[in-house]
């Protein structure tokens, strides 16, 4: 058996149990926020679900490769969050099916939610190729890290519902073309809703606040 096949092995399994994760979700909206460490996935996290816990049942799902800072950060603005350490499964950086499969199982044996959120480990490369059994996959990128990343990590950006453009706070103060940026994205996946956003300021939040409110009712409309 060659490396591919062991490759595709996995992945095949993954998939299965990504099927079965979508069963164990059920009417619940969930997403898989993706990004490179420290380009505000928590911190839009913290902002927003601040808001939307007024109306909706909220779990979040944080992955890591080690400590539960950002689960605490999400349980200090009243949200329940469950920490992965992906250290406890051989230190990998990303999140697959199984681990999902097993928070879950814990998490939905006593309650019922509204959104599942999952913030994967931060890392912009292997988290594309995991599907979760989630229903949107949104990738955060922030204007610090540069207008070509969707050239050079592509996958990520072409299996995204949804790109946030982050810390547009700091537009003035760095060399991110917002004009090529968009070009870059045109060339992989021209479909790509962008909104640009400061998770820090709270400028243009309600954009995404509203997108995450209009997929759920989306997926519950039957
Ligand atoms: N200026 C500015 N800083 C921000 C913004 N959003 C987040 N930050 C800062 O960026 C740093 C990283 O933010 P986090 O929210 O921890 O990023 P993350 O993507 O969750 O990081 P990992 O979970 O480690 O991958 C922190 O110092 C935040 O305060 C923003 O919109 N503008
Ligand atoms: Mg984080
Ligand atoms: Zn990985």
């Amino acid at each position: 058996m060659g490396t591919i096949n062991i490759f595709e092995n996995i992945m095949k399994r993954n998939d299965e149990i990504a099927e079965n994760n979508k069963k164990i979700i059920n009417n619940a909206l969930c997403i898989n926020i993706m990004s490179s460490p420290g380009s505000g996935k928590t911190t839009l996290l913290e902002k927003s679900l601040k808001v939307l816990k007024n109306n909706y049942r909220i779990a979040v799902i944080e992955g890591d490769v080690s400590t539960s800072n950002d689960a605490r950060r999400i349980k200090n603005v009243g949200v329940r969050a469950f920490q992965i350490k992906t250290e406890n499964y051989g230190g990998g950086c990303h999140l697959d099916a199984k681990m999902i499969n097993e928070e879950l199982k814990k998490i939905l044996k006593k309650s019922k939610f509204d959104f599942i959120v999952i913030e994967n480990v931060g890392n912009l490369i292997c988290p594309a190729d995991f599907n979760l059994g989630e229903d949107k996959k949104v990738v955060v990128l922030s204007v610090t890290e540069g207008e070509d990343k969707p050239l050079k990590y592509p996958l990520m950006f072409k299996i995204a519902d949804l790109l946030i453009l982050n810390k547009i706070d700091l537009l003035p103060y760095v060399d991110f073309n917002i004009k090529s940026f968009k070009n870059n994205i045109k060339k992989i996946n021209s479909k790509l809703k962008i909104i640009m956003l400061s998770a820090k300021t709270g400028k243009n939040i309600n954009d995404w606040i509203e997108q995450l409110k209009l997929w759920y009712i989306e997926k519950n409309k039957f």
